[in-house]
């Protein structure tokens, strides 16, 4: 029933194999020698194309792809709408590789129909490192569906990741493909519960008039925390000291250097939040909390045509509840206009959710390695956040 993934060195099954079968590539060792040189062979009509995503014109094309073609919700509600500057945030990481950032074009305009996309990540998995290809934004054109285009998009980057010497890949997907690592829950927190029920987005509870879910939901309009602040330059030493030291508590964690921490958690208007917690006396750092901005197009509405979407990202408590640290990134997030938050339910965040009134998703996020076998974890053993 899988007949790509079939062919591929990834688990079938969630065996009972001996513990020394872990931890260790599912391939037989390859080197560059043995990868083909050419790329794969498209359809007539179509070649591979390279994305400059710093350029406003690519970076467009790929923003209209995705924002009629990505991913939707079970019943085709909601689809996600990646901003332009997001797009370029989250694929031009330090030591980033422009060919792992391409894609198919054709037809008379030399449009653009499919999209994949890698950058570099520095992983931990039970104490190990392996360096991975962090896979992302496979995108078909709906035009082009089910003739296999994406499988052929997926042998392409592992052939290009392949030349660098690299044979392991973490991705995460909705759908349930040949094996997750990992299975976890979206959890979401209404902050514009009055909107969301507008729009099909959640339902309001048996019995309950609007105005009392409203007022269930009512958060403080003031942070709680003293000596929140966003993150600035001169935080990014004691924030990747502090996000390391958080992380290898996890199975499963990416490895930040500090050149990774300065692009993926300073702030960007519109993409990422960061605030840090600084000690009014010691000026001391040891606290910090984050989200990124995912809007998400309102696909048969009237007047609501987005939602405005926080996803939970790195937080890392140290002298406050995390409770109160993820309360205080609710509060900012209302502030901010959003109408929901969600978080999955990785890290530490399963104890949270419940006292923060999150309520189950229907959605799942499975997560997943290519060529590395390991045994499946629980999502409180998932250190990573792919966005
Ligand atoms: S998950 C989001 C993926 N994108 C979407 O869902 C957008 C909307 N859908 C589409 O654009 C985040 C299409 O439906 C796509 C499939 C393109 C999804 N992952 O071309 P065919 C990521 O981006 C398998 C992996 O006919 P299609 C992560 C499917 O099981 N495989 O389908 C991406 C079947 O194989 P099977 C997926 O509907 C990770 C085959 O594709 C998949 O026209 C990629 C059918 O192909 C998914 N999300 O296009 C893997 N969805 O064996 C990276 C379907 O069952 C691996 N399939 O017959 C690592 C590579 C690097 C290694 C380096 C060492
Ligand atoms: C790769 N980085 O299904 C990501 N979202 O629950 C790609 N549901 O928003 C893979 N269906 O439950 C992404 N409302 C996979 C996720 C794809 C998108 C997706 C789910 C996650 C989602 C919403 C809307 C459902 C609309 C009908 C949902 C209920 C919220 C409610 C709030 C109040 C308390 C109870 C729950």
């Amino acid at each position: 029933i899988h007949e790509f993934w079939d062919s591929q060195p990834v688990p079938k099954a969630y065996e009972k194999i001996d513990e020394s079968m872990y931890d260790q590539q599912i391939d037989v060792p390859k080197t560059v020698a043995d990868v083909r040189p050419e790329p794969y062979t498209l359809p007539p009509g179509y070649t591979w194309a390279n994305i400059d995503i710093g350029n406003r014109t690519e970076a467009q094309e790929v923003y209209d792809l995705l924002t009629q073609n990505y991913v939707e919700d079970d019943d085709n509600m909601f689809r996600f709408d990646y901003s332009i500057e997001f797009l370029q945030w989250a694929l031009t990481p330090p030591g980033f590789h422009k060919e792992w950032l391409f894609g198919v074009r054709g037809g008379k305009k030399n449009k653009l129909f499919g999209f994949i996309s890698g950058i570099p990540v520095d992983t931990k998995i039970r104490g190990k490192q392996v360096t991975m290809a962090e896979i992302n934004f496979l995108c078909v054109h709906k035009s082009l569906r089910t003739k296999r285009l994406a499988t052929v998009l997926i042998k392409e980057v592992t052939r290009r990741v392949n030349l660098h010497d690299i044979w392991q890949a973490i991705y995460t997907a909705g759908v349930l493909i040949p094996l997750p690592i990992s299975k976890t829950t979206y959890w979401h927190r209404s902050l514009n519960p009055k909107k969301l029920v507008e729009v099909g987005f959640s339902s309001l509870p048996a019995n309950t008039p609007m105005a009392r879910y409203v007022k269930l939901l009512k958060l403080p309009g003031e942070t709680s925390v003293k000596g929140l602040r966003e993150m600035q330059k001169s935080d990014v030493k004691v924030v990747h000291d502090l996000l390391n030291a958080y992380l290898s508590k996890f199975e499963v964690h990416l490895h930040f250097t500090e050149a990774e921490v300065a692009h993926f958690l300073l702030p960007r208007a519109g993409v990422v939040d960061t605030y840090v917690v600084e000690n009014p006396q010691t000026k001391e750092i040891k606290d910090f909390l984050s989200f990124y901005h995912l809007p998400s197009s309102i696909l048969k509405h009237e007047v609501h045509k987005t939602l405005r979407v926080a996803y939970c990202y790195y937080n890392v408590a140290n002298t406050v509840p995390m409770e109160e640290l993820i309360r205080n990134a609710l509060i900012i997030a209302k502030q901010k206009d959003f109408d929901v938050f969600n978080a999955l339910d990785i890290m530490e965040n399963e104890t949270l959710l419940k006292e923060l009134k999150f309520g189950i998703g229907d959605g799942n996020l499975h997560y997943y390695f290519y060529n590395w076998r390991v045994p499946e974890f629980k999502p409180n053993q998932i250190g990573i956040v792919l966005v």
